[in-house]
């Protein structure tokens, strides 16, 4: 089954958001395997915006990524990668459409609320990142699985 990683980003903690993001996600059938509130340091953050160094938002995004507690958490299911994108919208609140998270709920590229990996390869490697191997807790039962996925493994 397809993993994904998810940041609820600063404005999204402090906003109060964080509960309204993981119930869209969650309600959409994605299963929750890793979950946790944590401070992200320079360090960290630049290795997660490593392919955008060098860009002109880059600093003020490390920045912004850094500036308060964020949410990180791992989704599985089907194409989750695409699933959670789709749930996400585009990366510019306002070209976001209605009944996106960002759509919804943010205006500025710089305020965008939510990352989640943009491929099964930064998904990898993002998990890794934040969770490491051993506090991915993928194994556990969803009993409701069955009238969620058409085929329970
Ligand atoms: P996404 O988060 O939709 O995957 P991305 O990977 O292209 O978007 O960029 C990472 C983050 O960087 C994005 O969520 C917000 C910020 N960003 C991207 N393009 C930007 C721009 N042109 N100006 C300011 N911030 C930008
Ligand atoms: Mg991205």
């Amino acid at each position: 089954m397809e993993q994904t990683l998810v940041i609820i980003k600063p404005d999204g903690v402090q906003r109060g958001l964080v509960g309204d993001i993981i119930g869209r996600l969650e309600r959409r059938g994605l299963k929750i395997v890793a979950l946790e509130l944590r401070q992200m340091d320079r360090s960290l953050a630049e290795r997660h915006y490593g392919e955008h160094q060098g860009k002109p938002f880059y600093a003020g995004l490390v920045d912004y990524i850094v500036s308060g507690p964020v949410v990180t958490m791992v989704l599985e299911g089907p194409r989750a990668v695409e699933a959670t994108r789709a749930t996400i919208g585009a990366t510019r609140p306002v070209e976001s459409a209605p009944g996106t998270i960002r759509g919804d709920l943010g205006l500025e590229v710089g305020r965008n609320l939510i990352h989640g990996s943009d491929s099964t390869e930064s998904a990898a490697r993002e998990v890794a990142l934040f969770f490491g191997g051993e506090r991915v807790h993928s194994g556990w039962r969803r009993d409701v699985d069955r009238w969620v996925l058409e085929i329970v493994s």
